[in-house]
Order: structure tokens, then C-alpha cells, then sequence
């Protein structure tokens, strides 16, 4: 069996679950504390369910209770009483939420539903004293922010419709009204209205082709061609389809080619449909989608020439033509940054509402400018090329051929704060002896980004380790490529380190001539001094700076003074290792 589910945390709000009919026929007997048991149903009445459920309650002399099981919110008032739980059956137990109404918020009176046509209901009430607006509860939909008169559109011919209303202000909401219920027309508006034709036969009237009747019929006097019929609805309607019931013989099978036209002076008419080519036999269903207040149906010839044209009816389906009402304002509008430069708009639906329209300002109670060239159609909308750390506002309106709703409540919402857009590392090459360090500075762009979280990693840590901070500190010699990643990695810069030695070059002379006890033996002038150093550096001979080769070789010219003379080579490394000086005696020929 299913149960009837009241929670203990109802409220209006959350009305919407679709009703299940098999609920509303469920009695359940309710045995609450003291009170006396009563069948109870969704359909109970206030009175009967006070009268099952009433126990006191100090201080609260008016609730409400919603039936979320029901098509309908079931409430009640009462002087004094209080729900305290109610026993469904003996391994269910329900607790159920009385919500104090609004103060001095009476239910809405004079709610009256009516059917304007085939597929509306015109729902009015009488205005609330203190009401900022009206909830409907329609076939169990909450829809809000409604004012009468509220016009159901779009239902199904002799379809039945359930409706109760409910005030709101800023305190809350008043208990719902008692529901009332209307069933939309079916649709045909052509029965027993004044109707003419073209000619008839006594007995085969033209009244009896809209007298309702299947066994009468209209026919022509005669078989010539064309004929018509035509019916005067009485005002301009709006006309959605038309069935013509027309005469067959088994023996002399026919159909009938005709045009359907219609004219709001019964002067001028208008073609709605050709049917010159219509070949079905019988029953023909034409749809049509015209606002005329006269239809004529013209006979234009048969297949089976010995016949009159002739119609047991014509069924013309419409109704009256709507002028659309304003819909409601859209409900429940959110707003949420989509970064630095957009934000996410969100609304709930609205009934009645052909599409929507987005304004914004930046604030509260500023001017606020659509955006939308043309009427947006979702329920959502991204706003983009804004300002970073920006506050916006925004209202939505709802738009059908009417026009625009009321605004929907305003919402704000700040962009996210500037995303980084570059990153900047100093200083950008480093040379460091094993265990020194330096400081890297890295500078992301703009200046006032929101995230500037900076992600240090070294291409080689055995030659250069980086801190959280950006400090490096040299390992081994070599070289290291340190980078910097800011947004995530979306933008890097490096730094280029290079570790140096902290041994000194060497120095190997190639011997200059004959050694000749402690020295050699050269040809006056000019001496080229030539060698290898160990690594890298710049070399000096007696002071002057040898030229250093890529392999490291090296070569100066020295100018001899006769005699004996002192060469001697000292070599630096690129780390300022500095090599012990070497050197030897020359002595040139006279
Ligand atoms: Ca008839």
C-alpha cells in the first residue's frame, strides 16, 4: 500500500513532486496521542483532519500543514492545536511540521477557474490585503510570484484542471485557498451555430450539417458544382482543425474536392486550405491554425457525378482568440563567477514564458541594461568581457508576445580576481661555485592576480637544487636550467645556472728550445710561448694575455731581451681559480 508521505521538513517550497493519483484514493486511519482515531485521506477536509490530529500547543494558534503525498496542499487553521506525530501504521511512524503562517496573511478569496476555450483556463482571485504576490498551486506544481488574472495556457481539450492560490509577503505565506477545478472546452464551436449554404435539399437542410447529429445530413439541390456551406461562429475565432463528415453511398462510392476559406465580413474570403485534390472518402480532418469569424466550406466537384454535395457535419474545432498576459518573473536566480572575466547566470523556468531577457548593472538599485539582442531561450546565460574583482548585478525577466515580466529578484555575484597572464624570472644566468647560492625573484603578471602561487623544479638537482622560495644552491659543476610555473604550469620562465669548479687549472709549457742547464736556448726576438691549460680561463704569460684556443691550447709572444729571460705563465678559471705559476729561463742567440 502506498503510503501518504508527509515529512517533518515541508515546506511550500518544496510542493513540487509530481502527485501520484494512486495516493489520493489511500484511507489511512490515524491514531494521534489522545485524539480519536479518524480515517483520514489527502481529499480530508481542515475540519476533519483538525478534529484527528488536534492536541494543544501553547503559543501557536495558527499552521498549516502540507500534504506532499496530495495533488493539493491540505491546511487547516486551528485555535489552539498542534500535530505532534502521526501513526500511519504500526511500523511507520511520520512526524509532521506545522508552520506558523504569516501574521494577519488571510488566503487569498474568490478563486475561480474558468475555461477560455480548448486549450486555456483563466484562473482570478481577489486580492490579499497585505500581499506582495500570489502562489498557485496548479495540478500539483508550485508556481510562484503569479497575479490574477493568471491564464493556464496550453492544455489539452476537455482536460480538468485543479487550482488553489496562496498570498506571500515578507513574513511568509498565507494558508492556501480551498481548491476549485475547471475542464477546458472540446474544442468544437461551429455546433448550432447560424449556418447557410449555397442551395439544399428539403429534408438535407444546412443546419443539420452543425446540428450535432450523425444520421442528418446537408445536401445541395442539384449536382452541379460548385456548392457551399458555410457557418457564422458568432465572433473571430481562433480556428485549429475542421472535420467534414461527409456523405458516401456503397453503391455510388465519392468523395468530394473542396476549399476551405474564412472571412471575418462574410465579404471577402480568405483560402485556408486547397482540397481540389482530396480523394479520401468520408471522413476528411484538415488542420488549420487561422483567427476568422466565418468558415465556408466550398464544394467544388465529386468523383461520382450523379451526386450533390452533400455533409453530415461539419465539426469546425477552435476557441477564442487569446491576448497573452505578461508571464511570471523567473524564480530562484542564481549568479556564479566563471572566472576573472564571465559569470553563470541560472534560472527556474516560468510557465507562459516564450523566452527570457538578461539585464545587468553594477548596482543594486542602479540602471540596469539588457544584454540579450534576442529573447533568450534557455535557462541560463554566461555573461563574458567583464572586469576582474568585479561586482555585478543582474535581474531576468520572462517574455512572451505579450511583453516582459516583472524582474526576477537581484543577484550579485563578484568575478573572480585576474588570472595570471605571465610570469618573469630574475636574475636570468647565474654562475655559482659548488655550494654558494643565489636568490631567484619571479614576478608573475598582472600585478594584482588572484592566484600567484609559483612552482620552482630544477632541469638537474645533482648540479642545482631550488627552494620553495626560489633559492638555489649549487651542487656540482654544470649547468641547470631552473624554471618558474605560475597558473598551473600555463606559464613558466627559467633561469640558467651554471655551477664552476672550485679546483684551479693547470698549466703544461711545451719546452721553447735546447735546455741548457736551468735554461733554454731560443732564437733572438720574439719567442711564441706555447702551451695547454687544464680547463677553461684566461692565461697570462709575463703579464700578457695568451690567446686561448677551444682545445685549450694557448700561445702569447714574448719580445726577448738579450740575456737571460724569465717566462713565466699564470692561468685563471672561469670560477677564479687561479693555478700556481710555472715558468722557465730563456736565453736568445746573439
Ligand atoms: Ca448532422
Amino acid at each position: 500500500m502506498m503510503l501518504p508521505r508527509i515529512n517533518g521538513t515541508c515546506s511550500a517550497e518544496r510542493q513540487e513532486t509530481p502527485f501520484n493519483r494512486s495516493r489520493k484514493r489511500s484511507v489511512v486511519s490515524l491514531p494521534v496521542g489522545n485524539a480519536k482515531p479518524a480515517d483520514l485521506s489527502p481529499d480530508s477536509s481542515a475540519s476533519d483532519i483538525e478534529a484527528a490530529t488536534n492536541t494543544s500547543l501553547t503559543g501557536i494558534t495558527k499552521y498549516r500543514l502540507v500534504n506532499r503525498a496530495s495533488d493539493r496542499a491540505v491546511e487547516y487553521v486551528s485555535g489552539q492545536a498542534s500535530i505532534q506525530g502521526i501513526k500511519f501504521d504500526a511500523s511507520n511512524a511520520q512526524v509532521l511540521t506545522i508552520t506558523p503562517t504569516a501574521a494577519g496573511l488571510a488566503a487569498p478569496t474568490g478563486l475561480t477557474a474558468k475555461a477560455a476555450g480548448q486549450s486555456q483556463i483563466d484562473v482570478t482571485w481577489n486580492d490579499a490585503n497585505g500581499a506582495a504576490s500570489y502562489d498557485l498551486f496548479v495540478d500539483g506544481a508550485l508556481i510562484s510570484g503569479v497575479s490574477s488574472p493568471y491564464k493556464h495556457t496550453g492544455l489539452d481539450a476537455s482536460s480538468t484542471h485543479t487550482y488553489q492560490v496562496r498570498a506571500r509577503s515578507s513574513s511568509g505565506s498565507s494558508l492556501w485557498s480551498l481548491p476549485v477545478q475547471a475542464t477546458t472546452t472540446s474544442g468544437v464551436i461551429s455546433e448550432g451555430k447560424t449556418a447557410t449554404a449555397s442551395s439544399f435539399q428539403t429534408g438535407n437542410n444546412i443546419e443539420y450539417a452543425n446540428d450535432g447529429k450523425a444520421g442528418t445530413r446537408w445536401a445541395a439541390v442539384t449536382n452541379s458544382y460548385p456548392q457551399w456551406w458555410k457557418v457564422d461562429l458568432g465572433d473571430i475565432m481562433h480556428i485549429t482543425k475542421l472535420e467534414s463528415y461527409w456523405y458516401n453511398s456503397a453503391t455510388y462510392p465519392r468523395y468530394y474536392q473542396y476549399k476551405i476559406e474564412g472571412s471575418n465580413d462574410d465579404v471577402t474570403y480568405t483560402t485556408l486550405l486547397d482540397r481540389t485534390d482530396n480523394k479520401t472518402q468520408g471522413l476528411t480532418t484538415d488542420t488549420l491554425d487561422a483567427a476568422f469569424r466565418y468558415l465556408r466550406v466550398t464544394v467544388t466537384g465529386s468523383n461520382y457525378s450523379g451526386g450533390s454535395a452533400s455533409s453530415y457535419e461539419f465539426k469546425v474545432y477552435g476557441e477564442p482568440v487569446h491576448e497573452d498576459s505578461v508571464p511570471a518573473p523567473p524564480a530562484n536566480l542564481t549568479a556564479k563567477a566563471a572566472g576573472d572575466s564571465a559569470i553563470d547566470l541560472n534560472w527556474n523556468a516560468v510557465e507562459q514564458a516564450e523566452g527570457y531577457s538578461v539585464y545587468r548593472s553594477d548596482k543594486a538599485d542602479g540602471e540596469f541594461v539588457k544584454l540579450n539582442d534576442e529573447v533568450l531561450s534557455s535557462t541560463t546565460h554566461t555573461d563574458t568581457g567583464l572586469s576582474a574583482s568585479t561586482e555585478y548585478f543582474y535581474i531576468v525577466k520572462a517574455v512572451n508576445a505579450a511583453g516582459e515580466s516583472a524582474p526576477s529578484d537581484v543577484v550579485s555575484v563578484k568575478t573572480d580576481q585576474p588570472h595570471v597572464t605571465g610570469i618573469n624570472v630574475t636574475p636570468e644566468q647565474v654562475e655559482l661555485k659548488e655550494g654558494e647560492t643565489a636568490q631567484l625573484t619571479a614576478v608573475v603578471t598582472p600585478v594584482d592576480a588572484g592566484d600567484t602561487t609559483i612552482k620552482w623544479t630544477s632541469s638537474d638537482t645533482g648540479i642545482a637544487e631550488v627552494s620553495d622560495t626560489g633559492k638555489v644552491t649549487a651542487k656540482s659543476p654544470g649547468t641547470a636550467v631552473i624554471t618558474a610555473a605560475a597558473a598551473g604550469g600555463e606559464y613558466t620562465a627559467t633561469a640558467r645556472i651554471t655551477v664552476l669548479d672550485t679546483a684551479s687549472p693547470t698549466i703544461v709549457l711545451d719546452e721553447p728550445g735546447k735546455l741548457t742547464g736551468n735554461h733554454y736556448n731560443v732564437e733572438k726576438g720574439t719567442l711564441r710561448v706555447t702551451g695547454k691549460i687544464s680547463e677553461p680561463g684566461i692565461v697570462l704569460v709575463n703579464g700578457v694575455q695568451a690567446d686561448v684556443k677551444d682545445d685549450l691550447t694557448f700561445s702569447a709572444d714574448i719580445d726577448l731581451q738579450p740575456g737571460m729571460n724569465r717566462i713565466e705563465v699564470t692561468a685563471s678559471d672561469r670560477a677564479g681559480n687561479t693555478a700556481e705559476p710555472v715558468g722557465y729561463n730563456v736565453v736568445p742567440s746573439k
